[in-house]
Formats: structure tokens, sequence, C-alpha cells
């Protein structure tokens, strides 16, 4: 299956359009681009017809499969800044593009960090299969992360899996056992845009259609005691594991991924990451796009 788009110049021309003629980004308070902005964006986007037409591709892949790689999403060469802007634009016609912390506009910076636990955000060893905002009550419908620069030690490819397929190999019991509020994650702070915290939270709530909303980390396992639920978080991370699949992406490639169908992870960074000079190191930045009326938006 192609799951691959691929942007032209022409596309970026008229980004281009999109950009110059939208004011100064303003944010919410809850983290989202406000209505106004929005609104400019896409009655511009609706006049152009390669901007349309990439956005409907991307929003028929997020439909189905799951996710979408978009190359040439960042062309090569562009300030980053600049190039930062046309992506918030063109995710404005995905949905409503929001940060998740308060104190960082849109774009959240994925690095090197050696003074981090080195499975999360920012380390450089395995960063396992997980959702954003496990423990929230609105996880981001949508998650993009995009590679400015990939680890040149070789490391730090993204990957992903199938929530719903590792949820169709548990067995019944361990659904009923997952379905439980018994699950707890750490940290909640300047969180926003999606919903307060829940805590404690069921990894499995069935939606209306029949799927699953899955609230699963792998990063939470280092730090749960022993005990039932670290053995089911264990059990539903290790059928994760066996579906997982690696996205690598250069320079300027996003990976867009619907957070209903797939989580997502990162492998670990290549060797001797303190001998990359730090201008060189990966550098990815994330950002969140919510797509469903939050009204209408199963727990
Ligand atoms: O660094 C990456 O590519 C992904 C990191 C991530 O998804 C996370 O820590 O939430
Ligand atoms: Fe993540």
């Amino acid at each position: 299956m192609v799951v691959s788009v691929q942007l032209s110049n022409a596309f970026h021309c008229q980004l281009d359009e999109v950009v110059n003629s939208t004011p100064a980004f303003e944010f919410m308070q809850d983290g989202h681009l406000t209505n106004p902005i929005r609104e400019h964006i896409r009655s511009i986007a609706a006049t152009l017809p390669d901007i349309i037409d990439a956005a409907k591709q991307v929003e028929r892949l997020l439909e189905s499969p799951g996710y979408a790689v978009v190359r040439n999403l960042v062309p090569i060469n562009i300030d980053e800044e600049r190039g930062l802007r046309g992506v918030a634009c063109f995710n404005a016609l995905l949905g409503s593009p929001f940060h998740m912390m308060e104190s960082i506009r849109l774009w959240e910076p994925l690095g090197v960090r050696f003074d981090t636990d080195s499975f999360r955000a920012n380390g450089i060893g395995n960063n396992p299969l997980h959702i954003d905002g496990v423990n929230t009550t609105y996880p981001p419908d949508c998650l993009l992360l995009l590679c400015l620069r990939p680890d040149p030690a070789g490391g730090g490819a993204n990957v992903i899996a199938n929530l719903q397929t590792a949820v169709s190999k548990l067995s019944e019991s361990e659904v009923i056992e997952l379905q439980q509020p018994i699950f707890e994650e750490g940290k909640f702070f300047g969180i926003v845009g999606v919903g307060p915290e829940l805590r404690p939270f069921a990894v499995l709530t069935r939606s209306e259609v029949g799927t699953w909303r899955v609230r699963v980390s792998g990063k939470m396992l280092p730090v749960m005691p022993p005990g039932r639920p670290k053995e089911l978080i264990t059990r539903m991370v290790e059928l994760l594991d066996e579906g997982r699949q690696r996205v690598p992406l250069s320079a300027g490639e996003g990976l867009y991924i619907n957070q209903y169908q797939w989580a997502h992870g990162r492998e670990p960074l290549g060797p001797n990451q303190k001998a990359i000079n730090e201008h060189r190191r990966r550098h990815f930045v994330q950002s969140f796009i919510r797509r469903t009326d939050l009204a209408e938006m199963p727990l």
C-alpha cells in the first residue's frame, strides 16, 4: 500500500502564497491556533489546487491505513522557521493545529539530550511504542513527527505499530482487565488542548463503532511498581512490538499518525552521540492536530 505523498514545487509555490498572506500566528489558551487565522489559511488555500489535493491525500491516508509519510514537506535549504510556518498552514487544512505544552508554541523540539531518561523524548535510547497524551481525557487525534535532520550516526528511525491489531491478539480476560481504570502515568503539568488529566485511566475503551481507544505507553513501564497493571502494560507493549514497522525519515519528511490506530516510538540513536557536533545531531519537531469535534468525541 502506498502511504507516502510527494509534495511538488507547485505545491510549495502555492504554500508560499498562503504563508505570505497569513498574519502572525495567535493562539488560544487551549493551545490551538485561533479560528480567524485558521479560517484565513483555509480560505486562501481553497483557491490553490495542489494544496487542496495534497491535503485530501493526507486526509485519506489518515483514515486508512491511519498514517502518512509526506516527502518534501519542508524543502531542503529553506529557513527553518519559514518552513515550519508553511507546515503549520498545511496542518490547518487537516484540522486544528495545537501544542500540548503550554510553554511551547506549536512545535516541540525532539533533539538529543544526555540529561534525560534515555527512553523519553529527547533521549538517546529506545523510545518504546506509545501514544502521546496517554493520561489525558482527549489524547491528540493526530501527531506529526517532522524530520529536520536525521541522526548522522544512522539511528533514531521512527517505528509504528497498529493498536487495533494488538488488541485483537489479547485474550478475552485481558481485554476485560485492560478496561479497568487502574493505570496511572506520572506527570501532568502545563498541558493544554487535551482536556483534564485522566487518573486513573483504562487502557481500553470501546468506541461506538466497535474499535478501541487504546491508551498505552511503553514509557510507563520503567517507573511502574511490580503487579498486575505492569504485567498488562508489558503484554500490550509486547503485542505492539510484534507488529512494529520502521518508518525512517529523511530531512524534510514528515510522518502523520492517527493516534486511534497507531502507536509510535523511536529506535535508539546511533553510537557516540557526544562526539557529534550539537548542530549536526538528530533534530525533529512534533506538533498535534485535532480532527474531531471534542463534543462528539468518545473517551
Ligand atoms: O524522537 C522521536 O522521534 C519520537 C519521540 C516520541 O514520540 C516521544 O517521546 O513522545
Ligand atoms: Fe510520542
